[in-house]
């Protein structure tokens, strides 16, 4: 059986390794045969699907949902078996068997051998789910070897934990995840990582100290194997000295920190309780003194943003020297407890936005109630003009941002690839990459 695997893209992005797609490879027979296509990296073939496929398998964000749509009937009016997962088919299972011949929800270890045995036998079901959640002494070693070798960055993707323990009202993962913070065996991620080709890794979990004892743990076996990481932490784990210590003695580089708002009142709304604004500033210099470079996640358009917004929030993280940071407008991601609260309020201007075919283009999709959409998309693409102004670009050069030089070395290249990304990406609204057609 030959098994083709798509990650689709509806522009260009970090260009990150996928890790969902080698863990389905790890998990499938070793009889099939499974090919990998990055729709970033190289145009699908459907030729190819015609002559040497047998099944494709798609992974889908909601970002990513139309395009998935659009190659699984490209794929389905050759007659080609298609199954969609991820996290969209997982919130909007029916909405996904729409567009494929069978849907899995949720985490797939369990399920994914059993759907392949179905479909070899002429016998998939529409739907499967596994039940409860998968235990991550379970998990495959992933089967890296599928991805290309050219065309994302120089580094391995590693998950340690599953979850996230906090429950912030606009974040996809409870849905997902249930209320699960689970936590993979230490010596298995150590294993994993020795055996990974590069220096360079990136933890993808939520949340790589969500649990004050197991990341003790892990950060102080990483410390042997001398790797260079980075990954997402929460402000909560980073109060603590000794955390933010290991995460700089284990090779921890940076971290996206997801700071949100720097109004308490906003933050509670949203249910991230975990996060007060009156600790960023030491939080930040904390991480700074250690040599850990931050990449601030800021999230415009909550109840009590106003116009004011923005020149305190960029005022604030250029003060701060953050290294980069990433303005978003806040969006209502299906079936989230945020998608749910603007329904009901009769907010929600635009329902399945991302069928639009403009996802991201035509955010905000709700009504803001401070400030009018316009305003809240022109005060966004001001915030990224000038956090990413050469004036804010030389004022947050920091001499401290790494113990190995390297955050010193990358900046200004770095700075000048995001200043270029927002007149291009965020001022004109031009996408680097268009989807390629088959
Ligand atoms: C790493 C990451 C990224 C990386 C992606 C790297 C890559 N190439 O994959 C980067 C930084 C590029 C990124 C970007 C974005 N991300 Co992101 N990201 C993540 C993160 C932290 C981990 C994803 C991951 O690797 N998980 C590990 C794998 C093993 O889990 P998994 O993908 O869920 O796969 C399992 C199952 O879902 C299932 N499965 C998955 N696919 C398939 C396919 C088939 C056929 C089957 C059978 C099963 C199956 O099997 C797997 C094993 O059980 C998640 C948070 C999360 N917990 O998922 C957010 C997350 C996926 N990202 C999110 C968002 C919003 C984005 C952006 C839109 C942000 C932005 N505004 O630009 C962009 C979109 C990128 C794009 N593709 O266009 C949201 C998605 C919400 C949603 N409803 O879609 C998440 C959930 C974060 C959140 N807190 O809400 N992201
Ligand atoms: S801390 Fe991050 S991953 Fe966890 S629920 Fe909040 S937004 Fe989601």
């Amino acid at each position: 059986m030959k098994i083709e695997l798509i990650a689709p893209a509806v522009e260009e992005n970090a260009r990150i390794p996928n890790l969902a797609l080698p863990i389905l490879a790890g998990l499938s027979p070793a009889d099939v045969e499974i090919s990998f296509t990055d729709d970033l990296l190289t145009p699908i073939d459907l030729e190819k699907g015609l002559k040497e496929v047998d099944l494709v398998g798609i992974t889908v964000l909601t970002k990513t949902a139309l395009r998935a749509y659009e190659i699984a009937g490209a794929y389905r009016k050759k007659g080609i078996t298609v199954v969609l997962g991820g996290i969209h088919p997982t919130a909007l299972p029916e909405e996904a068997k729409e567009h494929a011949d069978s849907v899995v929800t949720g985490e797939a270890e369990e399920v994914w051998p059993h759907l392949i045995e179905d479909a070899r036998m002429g016998n998939l079901k529409p739907f499967y789910r596994q039940e409860g959640y998968t235990k991550l002494s379970k998990i495959p070693i992933p089967r890296r070897e599928i991805l290309p070798r050219r065309g994302y960055l120089p580094l391995d993707v590693v998950q340690a934990t599953r979850g996230c323990p906090f429950r912030c009202e606009f974040c996809s993962v409870q849905k997902f995840f249930g209320n699960t913070y689970r936590l993979r065996p230490i010596p298995d991620v150590v294993e994993e990582v020795r055996r990974l080709p590069h220096r360079w890794m990136m933890f993808n979990d939520d949340n790589i100290i969500g649990n004050p004892s197991y990341s003790k743990e892990l950060l102080k076996a990483l410390i042997p194997l001398k790797k260079k990481w980075f990954s997402q932490a929460s402000l909560f784990g980073l109060k603590e000295i000794e955390n933010v210590e290991l995460l700089a003695a284990s090779g921890c580089n940076s971290l996206l920190i997801g700071f949100e708002s720097l109004s308490k009142k906003n933050l509670i709304r949203s249910q991230k309780f975990q996060n007060d604004p009156s600790e960023y500033r030491e939080i930040i210099e904390s991480l700074h003194r250690h040599g850990i470079a931050i990449c601030g996640s800021f999230v415009f358009g909550f109840d009590e943003d106003d116009f004011s917004v923005f020149e305190e929030t960029v005022s604030f993280a250029i003060q701060t020297k953050l290294f980069s940071a990433i303005f978003m407008i806040l969006t209502p991601y299906p079936e989230t407890a945020f998608y749910h609260r603007v329904k009901n309020e009769g907010r929600l201007v635009q329902d399945q936005w991302w069928l639009s075919g403009r996802s991201g283009d035509s955010a905000p999709y709700f009504l803001p109630r401070k400030m009018s959409a316009e305003a809240l998309r022109d005060g966004w693409k001001r915030a990224w003009k000038e956090f990413y102004s050469f004036p804010s670009i030389w004022k947050r050069f920091h001499w401290n941002y790494s113990p190995t030089l390297i955050n010193r070395f990358v900046y200004f290249p770095f700075q000048l690839m995001q200043h270029r990304f927002t007149k291009k990406k965020i001022l004109e609204g031009r996408r680097r990459y268009r989807t390629r057609l088959f």
